[in-house]
């Protein structure tokens, strides 16, 4: 409760201190903070760099765009969670670790992470679609995505329960570094979740123990102003995530997560500290996403006048404008990716159609790691 919702009795009883959410900006409180951030230093990029990024955040975008088609045709079942507006997080970070070496933690909003991880997009959709080509073979469906190749290590339907499993893997690399002798062991963890699962225990036990053992974990919080209906700033002490490093005594990061640049500058000195052995860093990502919490969920409760301060700062466009400006890309390089991509998308569905259903004799395959 903030001192906003408070009757006035009890506001003055409690002495609770003016909140952020009293704000009077004209799209709220998180909104103000993003345009009251420090500004970064201005990130540099190569022309290949640029339009690796690129084409990871239109991939993710139009991904989800298909699900939420396929979704309403009524092809994928249950609850899926889209990542729309969110993928400068997904891009900055993954992209700035090293494929099949680092270790990725998601949570039932996984489908980007994945992609961006480089699971192949047929996996992926095959994976929605409940069929044995799906990268947890039909077994997992959207919010159970889990790739050993491609060293995801799960999507979550329960928040906070990928925070612990990335610890462990955190866990692993230093110990088999320094207790087993491994020299190559310096992979670097990154556990991806939100804003709402920052005020649950596990969140808090994990800092505690990934600072006491300088563990090589960043923890990325998604902060997308929302838990399902629940605003942030009604929902949490101290709406600075970030500033809940100083309490565990690590370092601790707040980023504009529109601004694919940033964040991925932001992850590359975390990782960077993680890998020389400084410790676990908490990267606090204010995002938005641009749909309802699922596929079920209308979108009613959310200004107008907040959307449409974020869709300004789609995080595609605002890469796709920084090239052309400094003349990293042309826009017929920005098109034929869009092409590429769309022909991929297109791929992906024909393959996940066409793919088989798991055979019911075999329900309960793959539950042992032996199968
Ligand atoms: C342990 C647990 N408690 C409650 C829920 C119900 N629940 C599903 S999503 C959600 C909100 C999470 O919000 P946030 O962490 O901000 O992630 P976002 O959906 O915004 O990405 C909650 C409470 C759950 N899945 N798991
Ligand atoms: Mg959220």
């Amino acid at each position: 409760m903030t001192k906003a919702d408070m009757s006035p009795d009890l506001a003055a009883a409690s002495g609770a201190p003016a909140c952020s959410a009293e704000s009077t900006h004209v799209a709220g409180p998180h909104a103000e903070r993003l345009e009251n951030l420090y500004p970064a230093t201005p990130a540099t990029v190569s022309h290949d760099e640029g339009l690796m990024l690129y084409r990871d955040m239109v991939l993710g975008r139009r991904f989800e765009d298909k699900c939420a088609e396929m979704y309403y045709r009524g092809k994928m079942f249950g609850f899926v969670h889209l990542y729309n507006g969110q993928e400068a997080v997904s891009t900055g970070v993954i992209k700035a670790m090293k494929a099949q070496h680092d270790w990725f933690c998601s949570t039932y909003r996984d489908h980007v992470h994945a992609l961006s991880a480089g699971v192949p997009a047929r996996e992926v959709m095959s994976e929605l679609f409940g069929k044995e080509t799906g990268c947890s073979k039909g077994r997992g469906g959207s919010m159970h995505l889990f790739s050993k190749e491609h060293h995801l290590l799960g999507g979550y339907a329960f928040i906070g329960e990928g925070i612990p499993v990335a610890l462990g893997a955190a866990f692993t690399s230093r110990y088999m570094r320094d207790a087993l002798g491994d020299a190559s062991s310096d992979a670097v963890t990154a556990a991806f979740f939100g804003d709402g699962t920052c005020n649950i225990g596990q969140f808090y036990e994990c800092l505690n123990m990934a600072a006491l053992w300088r563990l090589p974990i960043l923890f990325v919080v998604e902060n997308n102003k929302w838990a399902i209906g629940m605003d942030h700033n009604r929902a949490t002490s101290d709406p600075e995530i970030w500033r809940k490093a100083a309490a565990f005594g690590m370092a601790g990061e707040e980023v504009d997560g529109m601004d694919v640049l940033a964040v991925r500058a932001a992850a590359q000195r975390a990782i960077e500290r993680a890998r020389a052995g400084e410790g676990p860093t908490l990267l606090e990502c204010l995002t938005y996403r641009y749909r309802g919490h699922s596929l079920a969920d209308p979108d009613e409760l959310r200004a107008e006048a907040e959307k449409e301060f974020w869709a300004k700062r789609d995080p595609i466009k605002g890469l796709a404008a920084h090239l052309i400006e400094h003349k990293l890309a042309t826009s017929e390089e920005l098109q034929a990716i869009d092409k590429q991509i769309d022909a991929e998308i297109t791929d992906c569905v024909e393959f996940a159609l066409a793919a088989p259903e798991p055979k019911p004799e075999e329900l309960t395959r793959y539950i042992w790691a032996e199968d």
